[in-house]
């Protein structure tokens, strides 16, 4: 079982999860692989839950801050939030159950543009790392450390940690050897100097991690299956979202502001994202790239098609027929897709420098084109901003998209005024729902208010959303971004009080 260590020493460092869980100490900063529930450690975060559930039944505290590189797994952050173990969470989840203690107040929840992570932790931002716990695929012989299915801050985590508990997962194919691009060019500032990548498919790196071996106090064997979570089929909604962009790009094209083959694609996870993918498989392009964050089902169909050049990403995020597919054809996608780490995949002078097109979901957005990605009426989080930002703020064009409604119809996404802000009005190029695309650049604020109201808006909110901005130019303190303060967050109230943002007139 233990063929895939090759280092001597290593070898010998081998115990059982819940020994090496008992390394860890309450209190600890703990830095953990995994990046859109892949790559993430599946045996030491539950033996830690355990340990922690029985220190906690005899009535004594446990708790540690977690660092990862995003959403991880039931196994990781499910089953540390259930036993209320973690008393600080960054920069990313998407877990149900932390999710609950976060927006319980009951656990503090540092939400991070992704790019961040790595050099806020270098810059000395953060606590000291006490411990890393890192999936790994294999330990060469001079222990080199092979990366799996997503590389998020791992470089970081095995450069700063104090101590160091690896995870050989042999159900992760050691045929992926070749496929990372771990870059350790990055310096601190002053010292810091441009990195050397002018295409999304250049390498920079070296194919492992390395890590200290006196640093690595214990090594556990697993063999269990990333999250690999299931899409839904395109819906007609996101089928629509999908068309207008397409379309818009195709535009782009034509006018000469995008080349043939556009520019690299950044493209966000879940249902809508996938539709835009598989609208490009079918809509005539060729020779497309990506440089992404998270690979999904969509964007390995367009590699398997030949529509997409190559794919760069720090992760994967397959449903469970997709890892097959991945699988089956390992040799085909190895020459396809690098896996680098975060702040490479994320970096915001490599999205400038290569011109990314970013295309990502939002939960709403206002009249002026400012977007909320992350909190539900104003505090309740979701998700997190994940990489959103870094592509927003710093690529070509910046895409937001949503279905004009949400929670069956009972909520508007297009809002007066947002009720957080994640990307501000300076970031947002384009904002597409199912009702059309509205092109905000060039626009001043009440020109991209008609054109988010007009193209965006669905029928039943838009003549609300007419009447609240005609009675803002009319009476708006001054007329630049016209708001009627009282009633500009009115929606929201309205729907957490009566469950609808229609006014009753409409109902
Ligand atoms: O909740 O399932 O409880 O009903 O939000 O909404 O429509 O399924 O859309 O899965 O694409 O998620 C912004 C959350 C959209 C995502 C967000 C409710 C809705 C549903 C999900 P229910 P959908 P999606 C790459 C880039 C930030 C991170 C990011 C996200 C749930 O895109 O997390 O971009 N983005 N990362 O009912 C209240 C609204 C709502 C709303 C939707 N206006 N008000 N609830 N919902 N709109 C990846 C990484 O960075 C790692």
């Amino acid at each position: 079982p233990d063929s895939r260590i090759h280092h001597a020493t290593l070898r010998q460092r081998v115990v059982d999860a819940a020994h090496a869980a008992a390394l860890i100490q309450p209190g600890e900063t703990v830095a953990m692989s995994g990046f859109t529930g892949s790559g993430y450690p599946k045996a030491v975060p539950q033996a830690l839950a355990a340990h922690i559930a029985q220190t906690h039944a005899r009535g004594e505290a446990f708790r540690i801050q977690l660092l990862t590189g995003a959403s991880t797994a039931p196994e990781l952050d499910g089953a540390l939030a259930q036993v209320d173990g973690l008393a600080m969470r960054m920069p990313f989840q998407s877990d149900p159950n932390a999710r609950k203690q976060i927006n319980a107040g009951k656990l503090d929840y540092l939400d991070i543009h992704l790019s961040h992570v790595a050099q806020h932790v270098w810059f000395g931002f953060y606590n000291e790392i006490d411990t890393a716990v890192v999936e790994v695929s294999a330990i060469l012989e001079d222990g080199a450390l092979v990366p799996t299915t997503s590389v998020g801050n791992n470089k970081t985590w095995l450069d700063l940690a104090k101590k160091v508990i690896i995870e050989v997962n042999q159900w992760q194919p050691v045929e992926m050897l070749g496929m990372h691009d771990i870059y350790y060019g990055t310096a601190l500032p002053p010292h810091r100097l441009p990195i050397p990548m002018a295409h999304g498919d250049d390498r920079i790196g070296q194919t492992t991690l390395r890590c200290d071996p006196d640093k690595i106090a214990a090594v556990v064997l697993t063999d269990a299956p990333d999250r690999n979570s299931p899409f839904n089929p395109v819906d007609a909604d996101s089928a629509r979202i999908a068309g207008h962009l397409i379309d818009f790009l195709k535009h782009e094209v034509a006018r000469g502001r995008l080349p043939a083959n556009l520019l690299p694609l950044q493209s966000g996870v879940g249902n809508i994202p996938n539709a835009v993918l598989a609208g490009l498989a079918s809509s005539g392009f060729h020779g497309l790239e990506a440089y992404t964050e998270v690979i999904q089902d969509g964007m390995l169909e367009l590699l398997k098609s030949g529509v997409l050049r190559y794919a760069s990403c720090t992760g994967f995020a397959f449903s469970p027929e997709a890892n097959e597919e991945f699988r089956r054809n390992l040799a085909f996608y190895r020459s396809r897709i690098i896996l680098r780490s975060q702040e490479i995949s994320n970096h915001p002078e490599l999205v400038r420098r290569l011109g990314c097109i970013g295309m990502n979901g939002m939960l709403e957005a206002d009249l002026y084109g400012n977007i909320n990605s992350t909190h539900v009426m104003g505090s309740s989080i979701m998700n997190g901003i994940g990489g959103s930002g870094d592509f927003a703020r710093n690529g070509f064009l910046s895409v937001f998209l949503s279905t004009s409604t949400a929670k069956h119809g009972s909520i508007s996404s297009i809002v007066p005024m947002v009720s957080h802000v994640d990307h501000t009005e300076h970031d947002v190029a384009v904002i597409v729902t199912e009702q059309g695309l509205a092109d905000l650049r060039g626009l001043s604020p009440k020109q991209r208010a008609r054109a988010v109201i007009s193209h965006c808006a669905h029928p039943d909110y838009r003549d609300g959303l007419q009447d609240y901005f005609d009675r803002a130019c009319r009476d708006s303190y001054a007329k630049h971004t016209p708001h009627l303060l009282p009633e500009a967050l009115s929606w929201h109230q309205r729907w957490l009080q009566t469950g609808t943002m229609q006014p009753s007139a409409n109902r």
